[in-house]
């Protein structure tokens, strides 16, 4: 009996580094900004079918309205209180899309905004999504209800209140971020509303976290207010299953704050993943695909059952937060559909896909001038997301979940889930090969002249469907075959002019 006491302990505290989707699924998608109603028909006609894990979702909770710029996307990041009531919906139509998703197996994940409420600067008064008073200034959010007694200007020792200083992690913690007004997550009045904040999301039936700037709050903290959470509700979830926790910490080396520290509560977000991709794939400073052999631990990333992995975030697609010019988004898009199909055909981390919505960029100096444009809108009414007959999606949103190529590769990962990284190969160049047990294998030409060799596959004899360049249909391979001969070994020939330089074939696209 000890024994099991001892196994069931084990199973539950290592659940919060499980995203609990179902089996068989292992991606999340990232539907930025996109309205509650869209989430649950999406996952209804499009997520379900095509074996994508779950969603992480915009923030829920009401947040201040900011006029200038008109409506930015990152208003969203400044909390007003915890009523689920922003642009996106009200509490009805959360726990209906929460509902319909976990009715088709999509688990629903939410960033969760803890450690602080909106800016300073903000103007007292009801511009809010959901019309609640709040004053920054003088540190008042009735509608929590938080007062100046609840945030860290007595505890920050930094001159201006705000964090000066990345080298030292104490005022990174206790100052606030960009003025916005620092929670006191040391006090247990505080703890004790953002977790009845996240007791009603779990009692909704989410699935869990990402913890939104994680490196600014002290881990001991995080795990104190995580500590105090319902388990998973088992109308869809197991008995005694834990909320899946991911922390946004951006450590891309050379500060004081790693990602290490927060391993204790949950996964965290892996940012040196997409800006070493991008480098590569760009073939920038010297960087080549061949270099990709070792790829994960090997570069100095954390362990891959700590890491969440991704190509682009809504920050770093705009040049907010961490990754810089290298980081791949849809604007590179035959670059960046190599980037994806790369992450989700390697083994390492538990991966996210980015759905965008579509912005005019306007550089200026290098920076872009419109990183601040909102989701797309109807004076300020978030638009509704269109499909098109060919399945793309209208009304601005980019919908890279729905691309064939990224949309193939989920389920890729899904077909080779638990497989091993074999045979690889490379040309010493920006030729590269890497299969996946006996269950897949992908090959990508990089370079600036074209691939053409014979190389093991580990896959079972057979024609198989090239699910980069088509689909597998009606018995047959809109795109191109493979034919892989009784000692495993295919041919592949790859022009460096190709549409997507990259060919993917496994067990689910044998005729
Ligand atoms: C301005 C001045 C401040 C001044 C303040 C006074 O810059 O110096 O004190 O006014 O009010 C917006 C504006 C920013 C403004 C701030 C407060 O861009 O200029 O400060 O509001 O009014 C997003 C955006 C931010 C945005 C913020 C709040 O990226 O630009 O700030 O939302 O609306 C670090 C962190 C990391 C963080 C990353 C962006 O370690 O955790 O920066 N990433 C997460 C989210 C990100 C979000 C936040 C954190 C904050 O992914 O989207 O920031 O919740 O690396
Ligand atoms: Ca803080």
């Amino acid at each position: 009996m000890k024994f099991f006491l001892l196994l069931l302990a084990v199973g539950f505290c290592w659940a919060q580094y499980s995203p609990h989707t179902e089996s068989g699924r292992t991606s999340i998608v990232h539907l930025f900004e996109w309205r509650w109603a869209d989430i649950a028909l999406e996952c209804e006609r499009y997520l379900a079918p095509k074996g994508f894990g779950g969603v992480q979702v915009s923030p829920p909770n009401e947040n201040a309205v900011i006029n200038n710029p008109s409506r930015p996307w990152w208003e969203r990041y400044q909390p007003v209180s915890y009523k689920i009531c922003t642009r996106s919906g009200n509490e009805n139509e959360f726990k209906d899309m929460v509902t319909r998703c976990n009715n088709v197996g999509v688990r629903i994940y939410v960033d969760a905004v803890i450690n602080h409420m909106s800016g300073s600067g903000v103007s007292a008064g009801t511009s809010s999504t959901c019309g609640s008073y709040f004053d920054p200034g003088s540190r008042d959010f009735p509608a929590v209800p938080y007062s100046g007694w609840d945030f860290n200007d007595g505890k920050c020792k930094t001159e201006s209140g705000e964090i000066e200083n990345y080298q030292d992690a104490t005022q990174v913690r206790d100052c606030r971020l960009v003025g916005l007004v620092d929670l006191a997550l040391g006090k247990d009045y505080v703890r004790s509303k953002i977790a009845e904040y996240l007791n009603n999301l779990i009692d909704i039936g989410v699935a869990g976290f990402r913890i939104d700037a994680s490196k600014h709050m002290w881990p001991g903290d995080i795990k104190a207010i995580l500590d105090t959470l319902n388990n998973l509700n088992t109308r869809w979830f197991s008995e005694g299953s834990r909320a899946f926790i991911y922390q946004e910490v951006i450590d891309l080396g050379g500060e004081p704050i790693t990602g290490s520290e927060y391993f204790g509560n949950g996964r965290v977000t892996e940012f040196k993943y997409g800006a070493k991709l991008g480098t590569v794939l760009r073939k920038w400073n010297g960087e080549k695909m061949s270099y990709l052999n070792n790829w994960g631990e090997g570069w100095g990333f954390v362990p891959s059952d700590r890491a969440l992995v991704f190509v682009d975030n809504h920050d770093n697609q705009r040049g907010h937060g961490a990754g810089g010019a290298s980081i791949l988004t849809f604007f590179d898009a035959r670059l960046y559909k190599m980037g994806v199909g790369f992450m989700l055909a390697h083994p390492y981390g538990f991966t996210r896909v980015m759905s965008s919505y579509r912005w005019d960029r306007n550089f200026v100096n290098g920076q872009d001038a419109n990183d601040w444009i909102g989701p797309p809108n109807n004076d300020g009414v978030i638009k509704e997301v269109t499909i098109n007959p060919d399945t793309t999606c209208g009304n601005g949103w980019v919908c890279e979940h729905r691309w064939r190529q990224i949309r193939n590769m989920v389920a890729f990962r899904n077909v080779v889930d638990g497989q091993p990284f074999t045979n690889w190969w490379d040309n010493g160049s920006n030729q590269v090969a890497f299969g996946r047990g006996n269950k897949g294998f992908i090959v990508f030409n990089n370079d600036d002249w074209s691939l053409s060799v014979t190389l093991q596959t580990g896959l079972p004899a057979g024609t198989y469907c090239d699910v980069i360049s088509g689909d597998k249909s009606d018995g047959n391979c809109t795109g191109i075959k493979i034919y892989v001969s009784s000692d495993g070994k295919a041919n592949f020939s790859i022009s460096n002019s190709a549409e997507d330089p990259f060919i993917a074939i496994h067990a689910d696209s044998k005729l």
